[in-house]
């Protein structure tokens, strides 16, 4: 499984799911949206969604969900 964390700085959302991401066992790769319009771009077309914070969830065969939310976001997390 890969992790992608859509993100961006100012926003308290994803400073809740980025302070919890030390204790975690997976991977994640943070992607800020704010300096990297592609990947909100991609966000959009996935999701009709630009909110974040937004997890990508991508198994192995290349299937994608996506989770939207911040307690359900930390929760999935740390229940790895
Ligand atoms: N209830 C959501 C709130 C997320 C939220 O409001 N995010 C704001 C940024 S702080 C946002 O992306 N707003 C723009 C939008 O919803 O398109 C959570 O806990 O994750």
């Amino acid at each position: 499984m890969k992790y992608a964390l859509y993100y961006y700085d100012m926003c308290p959302f994803c400073q809740r799911v980025l302070h919890a991401l030390p204790g975690v066992k997976v991977k994640v790769e943070r992607r800020n949206v704010m300096q990297n319009p592609q990947y909100r771009q991609q966000q959009q077309q996935a999701t009709g969604r630009t909110t974040v914070p937004c997890l990508l969830i991508e198994d192995e065969s290349g299937k994608e969900t996506w989770m939207y939310e911040s307690g359900d976001i930390i929760r999935y997390l740390t229940s790895l």
